[in-house]
């Protein structure tokens, strides 16, 4: 028998839309859905059968038998894990109260279930992989105008001037945007590309300026001084919406185009004639403020003078420009309701400091880096167990050592996951989560130009004994007496809970996989009133909250170091056949895509004797690994590249073990480095030494 399926990829964060095929309960094709996608996926998304069917992935709930990590474990029933882990987590409780429990998770729009039951336990200490993703960019937005990263959208597809600074749109990539951003190129969008290396973004690219790393700051204070210079910005915008503009114009005068090119690299000509171009261009015009700008001590400026430049061009909800996504609220439609807001607020402070020692921060999540020094000080209290739910930090942060002695200390280690990351593999207990064809998830709602509400539909049965959330986070709190606090059955059930009051059931799904809230998009009227949630109801260029605790708005440019011979700066980013860690192992994905290698820049390998697909050995403070070079122009000198994921120490992954290198463990002692006013952690502050390994020393090897 056939069926069709409409539900949601799993295969990297993005979640796109998919349609599934099914026959005789076997998935067979995987497309993008037809009605927001015309039917297009991504290499990875394509892959999504390979994971089901043919990859390596826990088959069972376990109980590590030997030491962390020794991957000895025993296959148990689910009564007999759910057991377990209720009892240990109950023990902890009693002594050290719930507030010693911590959950990070993978972020994203299915958050309700590890939350209630978090909260559940009377525990604030939720929190998730944003620090080292999007939290600078995060907190630059909120600091402006009070809205976060994910309220503004960019109106690609009307939009005349494209500006992308280390956002590498067409490789770390959403199917829609790519489209998006083709469809405009296309047609005739500028796009002006930053890099510190060229991609296949830079490839479609009207100007690309190779940058020299780390200096990105720099290079948008003198845009912003050239853009001032040349009266190049929306007056009328600014008068009306913005507050500051008179110390940001002080600000920025010394800070010239000649004074960036010697910094930069970036001709101070150059410059003058883009702010020209711009100036035809606005307010049609969007400096992205990046993705994952986890990367420098000033990452967080770099994001917000970024957005700084979106506000001088007046492109704020304007067609093609930024503009402010709406939720249900917005068209006068009640949301979805939540499990958590039926649960109380638990009154301790975050562990993590988030909310009372770093007030400025968003205390949603927190910042997860920070509890390692909670565990191992026991300051502000006791942390003893850790629930990774979606999550693998001993890939996603930096230094595993650092972070082994802080999980080392830990009572209890969960990991929820539907693959074996290094940190599942380092846990107590794995409580195998269904891949994403096998499973019905939660009711979202997704803010856009029109909201929409849509979810995961399971498409086939479980290939293993693996569960889905709503099952799991239910048993678990019910064998903790906690029971109350999931009150349904059957995911219908719980289906019906959220959507009560909403007007719309379940069987509206079935037609197009979603529902949209509205016919048509509306904007605020930048006349009437634009909402902001700043004190002041503006956009403000001088933020206290940032003043307050120490942190200046307009902070001053530090110098970048000069690299000591023979160092370089370890860069990465993504590759479009991979998402993060957990794509390596996947067969199709492998054969297109096997190992990382090193980026080394043509000039500085002659020095180094290095020739294309030598060997070579990366080393940062006695950390070593070796990988194969790839000699290119196409990078600035100063910089290596690999691309993010790989250097897997799970034996049981056949194709992923040991296969290229771990670039996050490269970044020794940068655990709890961090831009102090953005939150996000500064891999790219680490420096590499890379050498040629001989001949002998390869045989040898
Ligand atoms: N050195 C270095 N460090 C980095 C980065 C880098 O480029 N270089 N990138 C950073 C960035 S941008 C990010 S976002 C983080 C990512 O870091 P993580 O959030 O840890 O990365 P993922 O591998 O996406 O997800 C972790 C685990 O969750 C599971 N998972 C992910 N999505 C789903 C899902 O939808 N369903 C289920 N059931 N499981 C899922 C995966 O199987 C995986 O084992 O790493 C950051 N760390
Ligand atoms: N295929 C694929 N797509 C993905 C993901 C994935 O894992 N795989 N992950 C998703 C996630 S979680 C995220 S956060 C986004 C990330 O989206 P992006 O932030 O766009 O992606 P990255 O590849 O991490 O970084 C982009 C570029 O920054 C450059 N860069 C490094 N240092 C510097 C510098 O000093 N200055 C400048 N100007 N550029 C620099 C890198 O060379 C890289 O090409 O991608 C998302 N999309
Ligand atoms: S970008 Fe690709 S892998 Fe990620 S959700 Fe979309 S189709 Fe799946
Ligand atoms: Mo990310």
């Amino acid at each position: 028998m056939k069926k069709s399926v409409y539900s949601m990829c799993g295969m990297c964060s993005v979640r796109c839309p998919i349609r599934v095929e099914v026959e005789d309960g076997r998935a067979t094709w995987i497309e993008g859905n037809p009605h927001i996608l015309g039917q297009a996926l991504c290499g990875k998304g394509s892959a999504g059968l390979a994971f089901h069917y043919r990859e390596e992935r826990p088959r069972g709930p376990m109980i590590r038998q030997g030491m962390r990590g020794g991957g000895q474990w025993k296959r148990v029933t689910w009564d007999t894990v759910l057991d377990y882990t209720a009892e240990k987590l109950n023990r902890i409780m009693d002594k050290h109260g719930g507030r010693s429990v911590f959950l990070s998770c993978r972020g994203g729009p299915f958050l309700d279930l590890p939350k209630t039951f978090l909260k559940a336990l009377g525990s604030p200490n939720f929190t998730n992989h944003d620090a080292s993703c999007g939290r600078n960019v995060h907190h630059a937005s909120l600091s402006l105008y009070g809205l976060g990263r994910k309220a503004f959208l960019y109106d690609l597809k009307n939009c005349r001037h494209l500006v992308l600074n280390g956002r590498n749109m067409l490789e770390a990539l959403k199917v829609k945007e790519a489209k998006d951003l083709m469809a405009a190129v296309s047609s005739g969008m500028r796009l002006t590309y930053i890099d510190v290396r060229q991609t296949v973004t830079g490839s479609k690219a009207s100007r690309f300026w190779m940058v020299r790393p780390g200096t990105d700051y720099a290079l948008h204070l003198a845009i912003i001084h050239e853009v001032i210079r040349q009266g190049a910005y929306d007056k009328d915008f600014i008068d009306k919406w913005v507050s500051g503009f008179e110390q940001l114009m002080r600000f920025v005068e010394p800070y010239t185009p000649q004074w960036a090119e010697k910094r930069t690299g970036v001709p101070a000509g150059e410059i003058a004639d883009f702010v020209k171009e711009l100036d035809e261009d606005r307010p049609r015009v969007v400096f992205h403020p990046g993705w994952m700008l986890a990367r420098y001590m000033d990452s967080f400026y770099v994001s917000r003078t970024s957005h700084i430049l979106n506000i001088l061009m007046g492109s704020v909800e304007v067609a093609g420009g930024q503009i402010i996504a709406k939720g249900p609220g917005d068209y006068g439609k009640p949301g979805l309701n939540a499990l958590a807001d039926q649960v109380p607020k638990p009154t301790e402070k975050r562990a993590d400091g988030v909310g009372w020692k770093f007030p400025h921060f968003d205390p949603g999540p927190g910042l997860f880096q920070l509890f390692y020094s909670a565990i191992l000080s026991e300051d502000p209290y006791p942390i003893k167990a850790y629930i990774a739910y979606r999550h693998d930090p001993l890939t996603g942060f930096p230094d595993r050592e650092a972070q082994r002695a802080g999980l080392d200390k830990l009572d209890l280690i969960v990991a929820l996951d539907a693959k074996f990351g290094e940190t599942t593999w380092y846990g107590d207990v794995i409580l195998p989560l269904a891949g994403y064809l096998e499973k019905d998830s939660i009711v979202i709602a997704q803010k856009g130009k029109i909201p929409r509400l849509t979810l995961r539909r399971k498409a086939i049965e479980p290939v293993y004994d693996s569960r889905p959330e709503w099952w799991i986070f239910k048993e678990l709190a019910g064998r903790m007496g906690l029971g109350q606090y999931f009150p349904y059955q059957t995911v219908e059930e719980l289906w019906n809970y959220q959507l009560a009051g909403t007007g719309y059931s379940i069987t509206d799904f079935e037609e197009k996989g979603f529902v949209d809230l509205a016919e048509e998009a509306v904007f605020q009227d930048r006349e009437a009133g634009l909402k902001f949630k700043t004190p002041s109801g503006k956009i403000e260029l001088i933020s206290p909250s940032l003043e307050q605790v120490g942190h200046p708005s307009l902070a001053e440019y530090k110098e970048k170091e000069v690299l000591p011979d023979g160092h370089f700066r370890l860069v990465f980013g993504r590759h479009a056949i991979h998402a993060h860690g957990h794509t390596q192992n996947n067969p199709l994905l492998h054969e297109i895509f096997p190992a990382n290698t090193l980026w080394i820049n043509d000039r500085a390998a002659r020095v180094m004797g290095v020739e294309d697909n030598d060997l070579v050995e990366v080393a940062a403070k006695g950390v070593r690994a070796r990988v194969r070079a790839l000699v290119t122009p196409f990078i600035h000198p100063e910089a290596v590249f690999t691309v993010h994921g790989f250097g897997r120490t799970v034996p049981v992954l056949k194709r992923a073990f040991g296969a290229g290198f771990a670039d996050q463990r490269m970044a020794k002692g940068c655990l709890e480095l961090y831009d102090p006013a953005g939150g996000g952690v500064a891999y790219q502050e680490a420096l590499v030494t890379v050498r040629k390994v001989d001949a002998d020393e390869e045989k040898a090897a």
